[in-house]
């Protein structure tokens, strides 16, 4: 147990539990370092969390060999439908180490190139929807993004084609991960009794998470039934795949929990990236004119080639600032692996964790100076300039995020073809409200758009040539 920490107002037996909004947990928790500094303790009723968000804090507790990542009470909410896949193991747990070993060259640089023509299927569908809108109507920005990145990771990983631009609502998928999602934020933040008595959600829970269960479970059946016909996608991977270490292959079960993990990790999180750098977009003109600037000169009429994409270095520089403001994935944890002391300041027990709130590292006026609330992609102009501990949109390493390559291709190439053909106009003069799930999104961004060049559709023959074939 540490002592001397901050700490913020307590209330009785609820401790500091009442100064969380429960629709916005971890803006409270931002809010509360911006008042209690660097490092702090927040009490709820059993338990507590220690709180860190400066750089210099963060280079402590990124430190592998004292420090490895905790599944902390939110992430255990996930493990019913999570289970032991890549998110929510343990990184002493078997499979955690196995599934990493087999999944990594699935989101090499090489491996990028063969998702690239799926990406570029899908960023058609929304470029197509936008170019089809009549002139006053309105894009809902996270929605249109979700649908992307969904079908996105749908397709490239599992071969599994989720339409959702053919649909008015989401694909039923979504509403039960959403709805199960939800149901796993709301048990963390209620009392023990109070969550035995909600009867009613443990049984929607329970229903949820058998759909996806089922819907999962009969790819992998289908897959196995239709056998090895060459594909070359993340379920191919898993299936065939022998851990380098052990030689053993991922359990069905296991997969089961690596492709719903996908699936939420690979979504929610880059449509929540990109609806933050459209919102960025919108309120900075100079900005978006520089990014407009460079996808003509790069891209020009062209549908983007993978080279292409690695040349749109500022719509990159985009995504990177957006990342730092907010974070889709806010906040990470991890436990002291022995006693040890934080910054030759705190006493450090073994098994005392700490939760990283990156929105705020983000903002150490230390690294990022007194604007860091200021959007200024060229802060990222020369990556190396950056401290190694400042920044970590993708947590931190041997647990860090495995699909940020894929992320940040997808992202690039979506956010270049968007910029490619429309113009954005901030209609409605949004004002940012930023809503959590299990991850961060700017609620209600609408934009309308305007086309900046003819999106490629089929042509129709030229007219005369048709009267010339009728005329033979
Ligand atoms: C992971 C991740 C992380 C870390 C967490 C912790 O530590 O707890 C982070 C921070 C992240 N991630 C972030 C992000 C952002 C974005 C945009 C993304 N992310 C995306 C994506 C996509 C995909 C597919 C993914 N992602 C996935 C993933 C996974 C699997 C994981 C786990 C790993 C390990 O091994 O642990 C992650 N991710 Fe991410």
């Amino acid at each position: 147990e540490m002592k001397n920490l901050p700490q913020p107002k307590t209330y009785g037996p609820l401790g500091n539990l009442p100064l969380i909004d429960k629709e916005k947990p971890v803006q409270s928790f931002m809010k509360q370092a911006r008042e209690l500094g660097p490092i702090y303790q927040f009490h709820f009723p059993g338990r507590a969390s220690t709180f860190v968000s400066s750089a210099r804090l963060a280079a402590e507790i990124c430190d592998e060999i004292r420090f490895d990542k905790k599944i902390g009470p939110s992430l255990q909410k996930v493990r019913p439908f999570g289970g032991d896949g890549l998110f929510t193991s343990g990184t002493e747990e078997p499979n955690w180490k196995k599934a990493h070993n087999i999944l990594l060259p699935s989101f090499s640089q090489q491996a990028m190139k063969g998702y690239h023509e799926k990406m570029i299927d899908l960023s058609s569908q929304l470029v197509q929807k936008w170019a089809r809108l009549n002139p006053n109507e309105e894009i809902d920005v996270p929605d249109d993004m979700t649908r992307l990145t969904l079908d996105t990771i749908g397709l490239c990983g599992f071969d599994y084609r989720f339409n959702s631009f053919y649909r008015e609502d989401s694909h039923p998928f979504i509403e039960k991960m959403v709805r199960a999602l939800d149901e796993s934020m709301s048990q963390t933040q209620r009392l023990g009794i109070q969550d035995k008595l909600m009867i009613r959600s443990k049984q929607q829970f329970k229903e949820d998470i058998d759909y996806m269960f089922n819907l999962v479970d009969q790819l992998i059946v289908e897959r196995k039934q239709t056998g090895d016909q060459g594909e070359d996608d993340l379920l191919a991977h898993m299936l065939k795949g022998k851990d380098p270490e052990t030689g053993e292959s991922l359990d069905d079960e296991n997969i089961r929990f690596q492709i719903i993990t996908f699936l939420i990790a690979g979504h929610e999180t880059t449509s929540g990236l990109l609806s933050f750098a459209i919102y960025y977009l919108l309120k900075n003109p100079e900005k978006l004119q520089k990014a407009y600037q460079e996808v003509d000169n790069v891209l020009g009429d062209d549908t983007p080639s993978f080279k292409q994409v690695k040349q749109l270095k500022y719509v990159r520089m985009i995504l990177n600032e957006a990342l730092r403001l907010w974070p889709t994935a806010p906040a990470f944890s991890v436990y002291a692996k022995e006693d040890t002391t934080l910054a030759g300041e705190y006493k450090v027990e073994k098994g005392d964790s700490f939760t990283l709130l990156i929105p705020e590292l983000h903002r150490d006026p230390s690294v990022w100076g007194e604007d860091a609330e200021a959007f200024i992609p060229e802060r990222f102009e020369d990556i190396s300039s950056i401290p190694h501990h400042a920044y970590k949109p993708f947590g931190n390493g041997q647990r860090a995020c495995i699909g940020q390559q894929f992320a940040l291709h997808e992202a690039t190439l979506v956010l270049g073809m968007v910029l490619q053909h429309f113009e954005l106009e901030d209609y409605m003069d949004y004002e940012l409200n930023v809503k959590e799930t299990l991850t961060f999104k700017p609620d209600g961004l609408k934009m309308k758009v305007k086309s900046r060049r003819k999106v490629q559709m089929f042509q129709a023959p030229a007219v005369a040539d048709k009267a010339e074939s009728i005329a033979q």
